[in-house]
């Protein structure tokens, strides 16, 4: 039986991980996290005792994580300071947690000679045009944007200099726009869905023509269980579903299936050096790991998502007010 240490686990990601891999396989999970404002123990309710711990803490407390590294077969990095929109009003935790904390990770890793698995995101690859008929692929260059892509992608050219440089056993994989139960509603999707809950009409960066490649979360882990379980050492996988939507066509889905007009939206101040467009091309984890998504129907997903948030108001609703009051005092 491994066992697994899962930083970031009561967050929307990786709770979502631990459920699926509680469900799939026969490991135990230790989930370290330091419930910020984004982490929900709620998330993890329900799963096997005999087989989950949780342990409050923060991944850059050194002698913390080197004990729990040293106890673990593998660490599964999901924990990090996650919104743009945040990053881009006090980016200094961004620096803490992506930087200083993957840091604090690895060289516990390193010490103890532990497997360990990067996840990180496909901004680490600047964006697109919308007509560019490439997608990204594991050899784009990396050009972040914001303060949080940034740092992300710091994060991960750590990563890759521990195991050039110290023969670190770690992967990477870069995934696109999650979906699905346990989104803090401060993203785009959740926000959208209960602000119609509430009667409040959903809120589009300007024109809304940006474009994100949506997965379902549940795609994402079992993703990143192929990659823990098949993946080469040194290597770096992309994960994407195919799923390019711009925001406007999101937003009128969520419109159609909570029964409202297709615009009833209000446009608002655009994000400053807001990504035009991401696309993954996901075809080294589907060729060598034999990975597939499963969520291929976004609009199924898409209601099975509202249908969530509409029966678990209990779960999201003491953020709300306090989410949309911060979004008003930016204009958003
Ligand atoms: P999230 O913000 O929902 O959750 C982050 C979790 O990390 C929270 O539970 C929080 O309490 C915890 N955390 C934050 N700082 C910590 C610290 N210093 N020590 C310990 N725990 C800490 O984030 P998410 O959307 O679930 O993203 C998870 C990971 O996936 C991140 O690394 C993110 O960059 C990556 N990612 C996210 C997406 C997406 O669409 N959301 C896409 C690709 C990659
Ligand atoms: O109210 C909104 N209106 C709106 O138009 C919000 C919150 C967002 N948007 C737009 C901005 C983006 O184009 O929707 C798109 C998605 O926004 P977010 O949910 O904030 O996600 P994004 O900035 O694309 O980043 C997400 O995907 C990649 C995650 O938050 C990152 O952690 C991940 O790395």
């Amino acid at each position: 039986m491994q066992k697994l240490l899962v930083t970031g686990g009561a967050g929307f990601i990786g709770s979502n991980f631990v459920h699926h891999a509680l469900t799939g396989t026969d490991y135990s999970i230790t989930v370290l996290d330091k419930l910020t404002y984004a982490g929900n123990l709620a998330s993890l309710k329900g799963l096997p005792e005999d087989r989950f711990t949780f342990v409050q803490g923060d991944i850059c407390d050194a002698p913390l994580v080197d004990r729990l590294v040293g106890e673990a077969d593998v660490v599964v990095h999901f924990a990090a300071e996650s919104h743009n929109d945040n990053s881009l009003h006090d980016p200094r935790p961004f620096l803490d947690t992506n930087i200083i904390g993957t840091y604090t990770l690895i060289e516990a890793a390193r010490k103890h000679d532990t497997r360990y698995h990067h996840i990180s995101t496909d901004e680490v690859y600047g964006d697109l045009e919308l007509d560019d008929p490439q997608r990204f692929t594991e050899s784009t260059p990396y050009n972040p944007s914001s303060p949080y892509s940034s740092t992300k992608a710091g994060s991960d050219l750590l990563v890759r200099a521990w195991v050039r440089s110290f023969g670190l056993r770690a992967t990477i994989s870069n995934c696109s726009n999650n979906y699905g139960p346990y989104q803090h509603v401060e993203k785009f999707i959740p926000r959208q869905i209960t602000n119609v809950i509430d009667g409040i009409r959903p809120k589009l960066y300007g024109a809304g023509e940006n474009v994100r490649d949506w997965i379902h979360a549940t795609d994402h882990s079992s993703a990143v269980l192929a990659i823990i379980e098949k993946g080469e050492i040194g290597q770096t996988y992309l994960i994407g579903a195919d799923g390019e939507k711009n925001n406007k066509e999101v937003v009128e889905l969520i419109l159609k299936h909570m029964g409202q007009p297709a615009d009833a939206y209000d446009q608002v101040i655009d994000r400053p050096g807001h990504d035009l467009r991401y696309a993954i091309d996901s075809s080294r984890l589907r060729r060598e790991l034999g990975w597939s998504p499963q969520f291929s129907d976004f609009e199924q997903g898409i209601e099975n998502t509202i249908r969530w948030y509409r029966e678990n108001e209990a779960w999201w609703r003491p953020q709300k007010d306090a989410t949309e009051a911060k979004y008003k005092e930016q204009g958003q």
